[in-house]
């Protein structure tokens, strides 16, 4: 996410980070940099010099100039304006309302409202404890209706079973009834997108938003798109007042133009963000994190929800007072915080968050796939119970045995046997000479040469 417009930063803010005094003189090839960077990254033109204005503005203003370190005020100026080109803060949804709130969900074909609608469905059930119905008024695309449902019944949400010979409009009044009958707190109504925002596509939304009349209506949007995405949620805000954005498939975005653009050219904010395929991967879009990753001082914050969320924190603990007390753990222990690890989304999300990781973050990702830790769970499935309590009874014609069952090579059981025992020796080692010291030092062994005592 964001990785090419955040090394563009990085290059472009290095000639000021140690300055003593700024003048006119020597921000001006820096703020250059800055803008060709907005540029690249497909930020809408007016957004850019508007930005780039203010933070001249502020640059040479009395602030940084009385402040100890000004290259290092500066940095701090171009991250709060960054903030505030993304809206300063995180905009919850606004479901305040006599329930059923309803959530209308719009935007162009393929944006990602589906799939959207089922992440928002799961969110809001498992982390706001809503009573949650999802509806599709998509009559339209050839097995929309069934997508949805398909959703819904993976993620365990109620649905409202459309028909395809339902009129949309029918569809949403049946669809509220029930929602009000059966007394949901959110009814979320997905509909059918359209290649452009067309005259047909207007009123029919039109239609539902009269008649759902929504406590959200939000719009849908590629963030791949740039700033295309923030024009075509303008257009649609002109038509049908929105009370929000979705940017999806911010995973796949190195430029960050469409977050950059939406706020300012369209005046809503962006609520979430789709960070992957998967039903976990929307998250609040919170300005101020965003602007950090974009200045490559990552995202903890972002990070730390990531593992409370997904951590099982009791296993957790339990390990750190072994490995603290020297004693290591097993492949059983092991094996949980592989799969631990596969939960936080993978290796690559959790790196992305990492300050300072940015730029390694696709080398890193080669080496570190999600596909090798799936194997490695695979193999200690495949093992007794007795050898993985005493892997020095593991033979050859064991690990033979343990490969076909996992479906690996003898090397790769080999493999993990050998690095399983490194790292015990190294936690060993950790636990009995303590201190943080041993810990950078493992730490700095890990990169760039390679994960030495590490499971990869
Ligand atoms: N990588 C990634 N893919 C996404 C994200 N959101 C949606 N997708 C993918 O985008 C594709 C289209 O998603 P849909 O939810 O079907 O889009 P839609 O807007 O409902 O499409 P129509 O109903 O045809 O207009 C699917 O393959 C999704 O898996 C995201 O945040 N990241
Ligand atoms: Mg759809």
């Amino acid at each position: 996410m964001f990785q090419q417009l955040s090394d563009r930063f990085s290059t472009a803010l290095k000639h000021v980070r140690g300055q003593g005094r700024l003048s006119e003189d020597n921000i001006k090839k820096t703020l250059k940099e800055v803008r060709q960077a907005l540029l690249e990254a497909d930020v809408n033109l007016e957004v850019a010099q508007e930005f780039l204005a203010r933070v001249k503005r502020c640059a040479l203003g009395r602030e940084v100039a009385k402040s100890l370190n000004p290259g290092q005020a500066f940095i701090k100026v171009v991250k709060r304006e960054l903030e505030e080109l993304m809206g300063t803060a995180n905009q919850d949804l606004t479901l305040n309302v006599q329930p059923p709130a309803v959530i209308l969900m719009a935007g162009l074909q393929g944006s990602g409202k589906t799939t959207t609608s089922a992440k928002l469905a799961k969110f809001l059930k498992d982390k706001k404890n809503k009573k949650v119905l999802l509806a599709s008024t998509d009559i339209y695309r050839p097995a929309a209706l069934e997508q949805l449902t398909t959703l819904a019944q993976q993620l365990e949400v109620d649905y409202y079973p459309a028909s395809t010979t339902d009129a949309p409009h029918k569809i949403a009044e049946y669809a509220l009834r029930e929602a009000k009958l059966k007394f949901y707190d959110v009814l979320i109504v997905d509909t059918a997108g359209r290649l452009h925002i067309d005259a047909e596509m207007m009123s029919e939304i039109k239609d539902l938003h009269q008649l759902l009349n929504p406590a959200e209506t939000l719009f849908v949007v590629d963030a791949m798109t740039g700033q295309d995405a923030a024009n075509t949620a303008k257009s649609f805000n002109d038509a049908l007042n929105i009370s929000g954005v979705i940017l999806t498939k911010m995973d796949g975005d190195a430029r960050g133009g469409a977050a950059l653009s939406v706020r300012q050219v369209t005046g809503k904010p962006i609520k979430f963000i789709g960070v992957g395929e998967k039903p976990e991967a929307l998250e609040a879009f919170y300005p101020e994190r965003l602007a950090a990753r974009i200045l490559g001082m990552g995202d903890m914050l972002g990070l730390i929800e990531n593992l409370e969320n997904t951590i099982d924190r009791e296993k957790t603990q339990a390990m750190v007072k072994k490995v603290k007390a020297g004693k290591g753990f097993t492949l059983n222990e092991f094996k949980d915080q592989l799969k631990q690890m596969l939960n936080i989304g993978g290796m690559g999300a959790l790196l992305d968050k990492i300050p300072g990781m940015g730029g390694m973050t696709e080398k890193l990702k080669e080496k570190v796939n999600d596909k090798k830790v799936k194997h490695m769970i695979a193999i200690i499935d495949s093992m007794t119970a007795r050898e993985r309590d005493n892997i020095e009874l593991i033979k050859n014609s064991n690990k033979r045995r343990i490969a076909a069952g996992s479906g690996t090579e003898i090397q790769e059981v080999g493999r993990l046997l050998k690095q399983f025992d490194e790292m015990q020796k190294m936690l060993k080692k950790m636990g009995k000479d303590g201190g943080m010291n041993k810990m950078m030092q493992g730490m700095r062994n890990m990169t760039p040469g390679g994960f030495k005592g590490m499971p990869f």
